[in-house]
């Protein structure tokens, strides 16, 4: 048995759009949704009984911080991820192929694994697809990631293929060794670039492998959003239905909802928690910089369409007040607001889809989120 199932309960007639449940060892998790994103495990600012206050199900942690800083045998130490950051709910933790490749001159690629000075002190690191599972073993995330290469918007086809070539092969590498599939399901990741029939061929591959779920990797790194989601749409063409599929680090509300039409079923990114920390949030009008001086004297809540504790609870105007002194629950009360946003966005397509109208829901929420 595998450690998750993806149940299919209902698809869109008009769109690849679906809702299903994803049954995991700490609980079901409703898709299509949004992963609050815990790089060091933590949700920054937030603790989990206000995640849950909100609706979240599952967050996303990286095995690359986690491996430099506290390390993943002191976590292992202190029972897994969930025990020691306090997290009952289902985690899934990402396989560091994203974060050592952004390091830049910092890393070596070769067939073997990845070299890398750590960001924190400098020291030298070597990591393999086989230690990347051995890392999320000890961190036991219910869902855990395979290595893979994350290749630049700028790739030239030939490096895409061969890359591609070495994220199958470590895909490979990492299923063989990893053990706990009772616990924690590894998915395979699809890169290829924007190359179609590199993401075709990478796709049709890990399916034959048989993952648990799949992932869409190598996108939002630079490209047009028309040219990320054409080749989401190339991609979920040859993933199978009734596994969950995962595009990686993509969360605005928009790309959000593309995704959601073109077959995607999980999504994690930093951008609602690290623009709330700047003073961004999301409103059912479009986004608002709470910074600005217009907002110095306005008594009304961030949205008025929000029912978070944020917006029951205070105005911009004091809000902005917090940014401005520089006061921590500034970041507080806007990264909150900021998720439940996103979470509530996620909520709305699932009944939509249900209820037969998701592409007027869909036309309704841009009217208003474009036109202000
Ligand atoms: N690979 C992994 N994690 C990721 C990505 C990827 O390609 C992306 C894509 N931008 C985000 N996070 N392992
Ligand atoms: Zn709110």
């Amino acid at each position: 048995m595998t450690a998750i199932r993806y149940e299919l309960i209902k698809k869109d007639s008009r769109t690849k759009a679906r809702v299903g449940v994803l049954h995991t060892p700490h609980g079901d998790i409703e898709t299509p949704v949004f992963m609050p994103v815990g790089t060091q495990a933590t949700v920054k600012s937030m603790t989990p009984e206000e995640l849950k206050s909100i609706g979240a199900k599952i967050i996303l942690s990286n095995t690359y911080h986690l491996y430099l800083r506290p390390g993943h045998k002191l976590i292992e130490k202190a029972g897994g991820l969930h025990k020691f950051m306090n997290w009952d709910r289902s985690i899934l933790t990402d396989s560091g192929g994203f974060q050592v490749f952004s390091l830049g001159s910092l890393r070596k690629i070769f067939d073997e694994g990845v070299e890398f000075r750590s960001h924190i002190d400098g020291s030298k690191h070597f990591l393999t697809p086989e230690k990347v599972i051995e890392i999320q073993n000890a961190l036991g995330a219910d869902i855990i990631m395979s290595f893979d290469e994350c290749t630049p918007y700028s790739a030239e086809y030939d490096y895409v293929k061969k890359s591609m070539d070495m994220t199958i092969r470590w895909a490979k590498r990492g299923k063989e060794v990893h053990k706990n599939t009772e616990r924690q399901a590894l998915f395979g990741i699809v890169q290829g670039g924007i190359y179609d029939d590199l993401r075709k061929e990478c796709a049709n591959t890990l399916v034959e492998m048989d993952f648990p779920g799949y992932s869409i990797g190598g996108l939002s790194v630079g490209e047009s959003k028309e040219l990320m989601y054409h080749v989401v749409d190339v991609t979920t063409e040859y993933l199978p239905e009734n596994k969950p599929r995962y595009l990686m680090g993509v969360g605005s509300p928009d790309a959000l909802i593309e995704g959601v039409i073109r077959g995607i079923d999980m999504f994690d990114c930093v951008l609602p928690t690290r623009i709330a920390r700047n003073g961004t949030v999301f409103t059912s009008k479009g986004k608002l910089v709470i910074r600005n001086a217009q907002y110095a004297e306005e008594f009304l809540p961030l949205d008025d369409e929000c029912n978070c504790y944020t917006c029951k609870n205070y105005s911009r105007a004091y809000i902005r007040h917090l940014f401005k002194a520089n006061e921590i629950l500034a970041a507080r009360l806007a990264t909150l607001h900021n998720l439940y946003f996103l979470i509530n966005l996620m909520e709305n397509l699932r009944y939509a889809i249900r209820q037969n109208r998701l592409l007027e829901f869909i036309s309704q929420f841009y009217k208003k989120y474009e036109e202000g």
